[in-house]
């Protein structure tokens, strides 16, 4: 079993019922056990700034699914929950689910490269995650504190 850290983001229709929703739904794929989820947060939009807050959280699994499977299984959730995919680039969306970290897997294809590729730049993503993973080390990027030390996290609040 692996353990993997989800990002999950939503900021149209309802984003705390998208989560919970989401969160149900991961608990539940085959091969794998929902192990904790961080709080709820209220984050401002990263990139375009005329959309609205999102909800961001992080989700621990452990899993006995390959990564491209659990990606396949995350892209079936976020279209079952009206996922658009427009061509805006850090729109609006009712669910993004990202995979963070696959234990300590690298990989660069084009469906997916592990770590996420900008997560050390992003509070909304770093804060829920040492919640749940406390100082873990992000890659090559160093560990999850010295890259929040460097990020702004006063506008990130519980949902
Ligand atoms: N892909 C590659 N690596 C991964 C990975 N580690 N996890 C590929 C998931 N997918 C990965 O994703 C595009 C492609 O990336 C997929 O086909 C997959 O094979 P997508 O979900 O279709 O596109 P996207 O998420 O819209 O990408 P984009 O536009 O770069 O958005 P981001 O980077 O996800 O950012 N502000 C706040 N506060 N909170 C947010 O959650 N989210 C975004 C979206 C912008 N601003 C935000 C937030
Ligand atoms: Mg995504």
């Amino acid at each position: 079993m692996t353990r993997v850290y989800i990002a999950l983001g939503s900021n149209l229709r309802d984003p705390l019922d998208q989560c919970q929703r989401a969160i149900t739904a991961l608990a539940a794929l085959p091969e794998t056990t929902l192990i904790n989820t961080s709080s709820l947060y209220r984050t401002p939009p990263y990139g375009p700034q005329d959309q609205p807050d999102f909800l961001n959280a992080v989700v621990v699994l452990e899993t006995a699914l390959s990564p491209l499977a659990l990606l396949d299984h995350t892209q079936r959730i976020e279209l079952e929950q009206g996922r658009e995919r427009k061509d805006e680039r850090w729109g609006p969306r009712t669910l993004d689910l990202d995979l963070l970290l696959f234990g300590e897997q690298f990989m660069t294809s084009e469906r997916l490269v592990l770590p996420h590729y900008d997560m050390h730049n992003r509070a909304f993503m770093l804060v829920p995650l040492a919640e749940v993973a406390g100082d873990l080390p992000l890659g090559d990027k160093g560990s999850v504190a010295s890259c929040l030390a460097s990020l702004d996290t006063s506008t990130i609040t519980l949902w």
